[in-house]
């Protein structure tokens, strides 16, 4: 096979790993990616040459490109995402299991040959600060110029990788092909190059840590550093190594007299987990900076501290909804060296999308490439889940610790979801187990947009991490109990958010975004012991004076108030035969202990 640069590894186990591939896909070379700016360039520069990427205007959008993907390959796809664990109880009830004997078999007929035609590409990669104690290597092998160039911005890619990973380092290998050959003289045209849905595999096996992707080249089943490594297979690894893979942002809160706590979330999608992490407090005098808004990596340090790193190096953002309203900080971090897919395109080579928070400024071209005019054409201009490739870097409010290869001490957990009834806009759990439990039954309402005969029922994504964890579930929440009984340990304090109560006429009682960091200081407040609550059968929740309203006293009355920190008794007796009938899937791997936090709910609501 024809070396494309020289191969700059002795890790002899990880050359053998990609010539072996190399024989089965047979791709034109191999390239090995060194990670620089030169590089990434030139791949830009290539794939502007060919048509599959759009060089935007350099005055508006500097050093960034448009790219429109296949109309079937616009999202992660989970009917087509398979754990390949030994047996299916190992995978759990809520994953998609498949045999992986069977499978491995049935891949490698889909990659022998399926890179003629293509170069394929070696990124050795780190989740988290290259070195940190708590960071993994990962390599990927793809045939998508697309993939390297994300790639490039999400992780830390190429040689300084190598250097860690030495002659004989532990790496993930990750394979990823998007399963279209080209035939001698063909090329792919302009079009963005995938397989069927069929044909499309994204694969994990998690006994021998390995992923394998065929067929799309879309964000998560193709970017095999963020969601495959970095939540699916760390799941394992945080298990049977005793730390934590979660699907959490890290935010840094800075009080007015500059006392910092660091904060983590995890939030189903759509829950507006990048503009919590990105927010600009409408609160005077404090301050919110980012780590990180989507995974969070956490270890024990010696002093029973638990540390969270953040895996990634940028932003993998929905566009649709992010303006300088929602996000203004998201907005700054996509003003330039940003890679866009899925948006539309304006006449002055600048991108749009709805919720950008202005009029498109005169005709467009859509996501799929067709002319579009405001007002008239039918559907979106942008894909619903059209994204922006972002680096960490331009986010004006990173935090300065967010490379820290020792990572932040996390105080506070927080769970959420979109919960138009029901739950208060917060409250705190009584115990590490009743957080626990708190975070096994966190979920979204399910609108009309969703599956209208759902409407009103709750869609449960335990800790958010339902897609997410490859072992079963009820060993993942023993695996959370067991963290809290770590001797010595200081653990964070839990705490359950939402944001997004109505009253029964559909109004929000909560206005959001920045004033999120009136909650956000209740939660300062109660780490350190403070904060005015009140012990109710939920948690502690704070008294009707203890949220800070100054400013806001017009939009959120004291009777909204009032309503968003009142236990609905009623509503939680709905909630607690909801909750049975979710735990009821996980059998007897359901741990004790969570069944007795049920109980123990049941008879407080019943006083
Ligand atoms: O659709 C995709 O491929 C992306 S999914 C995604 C991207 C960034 C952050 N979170 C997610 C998610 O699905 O949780
Ligand atoms: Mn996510």
């Amino acid at each position: 096979m024809k070396n494309l640069n020289a191969v700059p590894t002795k890790h002899a186990k990880l050359v053998a790993w990609v010539n072996e591939w190399a024989s089965l896909c047979k791709p034109e070379g191999i390239y090995w990616c060194d990670g620089t700016q030169a590089e990434y360039d030139r791949l830009c520069n290539e794939m502007v040459e060919s048509k599959l990427a759009i060089r935007l205007n350099a005055k508006k959008r500097p050093n960034s490109l448009l790219f429109r993907s296949d109309p079937s390959d616009v999202a992660r796809v989970e009917a087509r995402t398979f754990i390949a664990a030994a047996n299916k109880d190992a995978a759990g009830p809520t994953n998609n299991w498949i045999d992986p004997v069977e499978l491995k078999k049935t891949m490698r007929g889909l990659y022998d040959g399926c890179m003629q035609g293509r170069t394929m590409y070696v990124i050795p990669f780190s989740m988290g600060p290259v070195g940190s104690n708590i960071a993994k290597i990962g390599i990927e092998i793809t045939d998508s110029p697309y993939v390297v160039a994300n790639m490039e911005i999400m992780t830390r890619v190429g040689t300084k990788v190598l250097a860690v990973l030495g002659d004989n380092g532990e790496f993930v290998p990750c394979v990823h092909s998007v399963g279209k050959p080209l035939a001698p003289g063909e090329s792919d045209n302009g079009i963005w190059p995938c397989a069927p849905m069929d044909k499309k595999y994204i694969a994990h096996f998690p006994e021998t840590r390995e992923i394998w992707s065929f067929g799309s080249g879309y964000g998560g089943n193709a970017l095999l550093g963020k969601k495959c490594l970095a939540l699916r297979i760390a799941s394992v690894q945080a298990r049977d190594e005793g730390w934590m893979a979660e699907h959490m942002l890290i935010l840094k809160l800075t009080n007015p007299k500059g006392k910092v706590k660091y904060v983590t979330g995890a939030f189903p999608s759509a829950c507006g987990k990048t503009n919590l992490a990105m927010l600009i407090p409408t609160l005077p005098g404090w301050k919110v900076e980012t780590v990180g808004d989507d995974i969070a990596w956490m270890k024990f340090d010696e002093e029973g501290h638990l540390r969270a790193i953040n895996p990634e190096a940028g932003f993998f953002g929905v566009a649709p909804g992010t303006s300088m309203k929602s996000n203004p900080n998201a907005m700054v971090s996509c003003s330039r060296d940003t890679i866009f897919t899925n948006v539309a395109l304006t006449e002055d080579g600048d991108v749009w999308w709805e919720g950008i928070g202005y009029d498109a400024p005169g005709k467009l071209i859509d996501w799929k490439g067709n002319e579009y005019i405001p007002g008239k054409s039918e559907g979106k201009a942008a894909h619903p889940n059209a994204r922006f490739t972002a680096r960490a870097h331009n986010c004006p409010v990173i935090a300065k610790e967010w490379e820290d290869p020792k990572g932040v001490p996390v105080d506070a957990f927080l769970f959420g979801g979109r919960r138009p009834s029901t739950l208060p806009l917060v409250y705190q759990s009584m115990s590490w187990e009743h957080g626990v439990f708190i975070g096994s039954t966190v979920g979204s309402e399910v609108t009309a947009a969703v599956i209208s005969d759902q409407i009103g029922q709750v869609r449960r994504d335990p800790f958010a991490m339902l897609p997410f964890c490859v072992y079963n579930m009820g060993d993942y929440f023993k695996h959370w109990l067991e963290i809290g009984k770590k001797p010595g340990a200081k653990l964070p304090k839990i705490f359950c958010v939402n944001w997004f109560r109505k009253t029964a006429d559909g109004r929000f009682l909560w206005p959001g975004f920045g004033d999120n960091s009136r909650v956000l200081q209740w939660v300062f407040e109660r780490c350190d012991g403070e904060g005015q609550a009140n012990e109710t059968a939920i948690g502690a929740m704070p008294t009707e004076t203890a949220i800070d309203r100054k400013g806001i006293e017009d939009e959120v009355s004291d009777a909204d108030m009032k309503a968003l920190l009142t236990v609905d008794v009623d509503g939680w007796k709905k909630e607690l035969s909801m909750i049975k009938e979710h735990y009821a899937k996980f059998g007897d791997r359901l741990p004790a202990a969570l069944k007795a936090e049920l109980d123990k709910l049941e008879a407080r609501l019943a006083k």
